[in-house]
């Protein structure tokens, strides 16, 4: 029976049932009893794997097509009706073109198949943050999955009620065939598609699909922004919580700065960490004049190899309950859940990613697939906000970009201002990791870590952020954090993990104005002294080259950015073509 009254979302449900001819249609109203009857099922037909229920209760493990493992950027599409508007970061197409190619795949896509509609809000229902979506799809674990990653339920038709806001999501896994996926975002029209796949952030529609390339040009459209950006609270001894925002591309810790754990130090003089979100972030100006944010989201789709109790203790222990792993390895032994680095003694028997069995001495590919993932409710976290709930977020006072530079960032600088941080966040940059030898990899630019997800012309998105920061009294400051500078050998100078909460400090204190920087070319830098290194054997050599501005390295980075900005015809805002002939001239006159 119909969940709701609203006739834009029934007529809408109707079209799509005609097009893709379910033999069975299932409203999901978020109850515990219909989700348990769903995962009774997906264990008869194997979509499940029920785990050992004494050690980690309420898990399971799903394994996915093993061609269908990831996102897959060259096949997301932002069609709106311009071409100019998608920009020359996105896939577009003419959205006419789109829905007639897509009607086409779509058509009889369920039949002899269950459609089940998932109600779904992003963020706290009701709050002035929230937006409500719909999504359709025919596969079970999706909605196992919505259900953990976001608000599933009746309340959202209830706050609904008879709008027609709502973002419009159709998802078929049809047969799964890689030519033929597609992830499409249609903005103007509040509307997501996606086909032949049945992994994470192609088919989980809420997260990157919705909260960031939809919500990012709803908040462009509606004066608002969507993130990709971790939150965290920061409580000092004195008991005051500040809270940072940070975007970093992948592979550079930010679930680890999400659940950070303080140092010893730092924990017995009473310093608590709070994690808010670990990958989104939706941002307002609210009547005090600051920036608020909340995270939409309710789950941790993280990925698993490499999350151990050393590196992120936090998230190893939220997945401990109610968790589906998807694509990690199973241990026969106890039907428990292993990946590569959880410990440095893998099981003997175990079944990789695949199914197949693998043991250490025989293997010659991981056991777990490296972008294998853990499904986790965010209140499993230990040091989850008090705030995480609060339909008014948290009141941000630094925002952070990062990136993995061997040599060119130091360990971090604050920008001279808002539009000199925009800036900043425009040509953050990420290496890709030859790590182990110390050699410089390629530079890949992913502006505010948004690249993939932006869904609008990115030069707008920049401009966006200029007409925030002058709508915003009191904005908050703007740094870079660069965890990964190495010395000539190839060694990182920086401990990093637990050890961040020392540059966190320097920044929240930089944010309320509380100590002195060195103003140099690229912003301001800490003084050596200003970053507590009590309790580390970190010298005041290597605090040296940690934040040592090597102006040869910036001079090449300053044509290398001339070059990136050349790629968006001409659009990209004064503001920053300024910022970059400034930081020109200043590293010129230096000489
Ligand atoms: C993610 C990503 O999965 O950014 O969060 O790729
Ligand atoms: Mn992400």
């Amino acid at each position: 029976m119909a969940l709701t009254n609203n006739r834009a979302v029934l007529q809408w449900i109707e079209e799509q049932i005609a097009l893709t001819k379910p033999s069975q249609v299932v409203w999901i109203d978020g109850s515990e009893a219909q989700l348990e009857a769903l995962r009774a099922e997906a264990l008869t037909t194997g979509e499940l794997y029920q785990l050992n229920q004494e050690k980690l209760p309420g898990c399971y493990l799903h394994r996915s097509d093993p061609h269908d493992v990831a996102r897959v950027e060259g096949r997301t599409f932002i069609c709106c009706d311009k071409q100019e508007n998608a920009g020359p970061t996105n896939n577009w197409m003419p959205p006419q073109e789109m829905y007639t190619k897509l009607r086409k795949l779509f058509d009889g896509a369920m039949a002899g198949r269950t459609m089940y509609i998932i109600p779904y809000s992003m963020g706290p229902v009701g709050s002035p943050f929230a937006k409500y979506g719909l999504e359709l799809t025919d596969s079970i674990y999706v909605v196992l999955n919505m259900a953990i990653m976001t608000r599933v339920g009746k309340e959202v038709y209830d706050a609904l009620g008879d709008s027609e806001d709502f973002v419009k999501g159709l998802h078929a896994k049809a047969d799964l065939n890689p030519e033929e996926r597609y992830i499409v975002q249609f903005p103007e029209d509040n509307a997501i598609m996606s086909i032949n796949s049945g992994y994470g952030g192609n088919v989980l529609q809420g997260k990157k699909c919705f909260a960031l390339r939809i919500a990012s040009y709803q908040g462009q459209q509606e004066g608002w922004m969507a993130e990709h950006m971790l939150i965290l609270g920061v409580q000092n001894p004195a008991g005051e919580v500040r809270y940072v925002t940070a975007a970093f591309p992948s592979a550079c810790g930010k679930t680890n700065l999400a659940m950070l754990i303080p140092p010893e130090g730092y924990e017995k003089d009473g310093w608590k960490t709070w994690c808010v979100g670990d990958d989104i972030a939706w941002i307002r100006l609210r009547e005090d004049g600051r920036l608020w944010a909340v995270n939409p989201e309710t789950g941790f789709f993280g990925v698993a190899p490499g999350t151990n109790s050393s590196s992120n203790y936090n998230a190893l222990a939220s997945t401990q309950k109610n968790t589906i792993f998807t694509n990690v390895a199973l241990n026969l032994d106890d039907d428990t859940v292993w990946w590569e680095k959880m410990d440095k003694n893998p099981p003997k028997n175990l079944l990789d990613w695949k199914g197949n069995p693998w043991n250490p001495e025989m293997a010659t590919e991981p056991a777990a697939h490296p972008n294998s993932r853990f499904t986790s409710p965010v209140k499993n976290c230990p040091c989850i906000s008090d705030h995480f709930e609060d339909p008014q977020g948290v009141p941000i006072s630094a925002i952070i970009f990062g990136g993995r530079r061997a040599k060119t960032a130091p360990l971090v600088y604050q920008s001279r201002n808002w539009h000199h941080g925009v800036f900043v966040g425009s040509i953050m940059a990420s290496e890709t990791t030859a790590a182990a030898t110390g050699a410089v990899g390629v530079v890949r630019r992913d502006p505010m870590a948004m690249l993939p997800f932006c869904g609008y012309h990115m030069a707008d998105y920049w401009q966006h952020w200029l007409d925030m920061g002058e709508k915003t009294p009191r904005a908050p400051k703007i740094f870079n954090v660069n965890w990964f500078r190495m010395n000539e050998k190839g060694e990182f100078l920086w401990p990093g993990f637990g050890d961040n909460l020392r540059v966190l400090e320097w920044i929240l204190k930089r944010a309320f104005d509380e100590v002195d920087a060195c103003e140099t070319e690229i912003g301001y830098l800490p003084f050596v002294d200003d970053i507590n290194l009590t309790g580390t054997d970190i010298t005041t050599e290597t605090m040296e080259e940690l934040l040592r501005i090597d102006r040869e390295l910036w001079r090449e980075e300053i044509a290398n950015v001339q070059e990136f900005y050349g790629k968006f015809n001409g659009k990209v805002p004064g503001a920053l073509r300024e910022e970059l002939r400034e930081l020109e001239r200043r590293l010129t006159d230096h000489t």
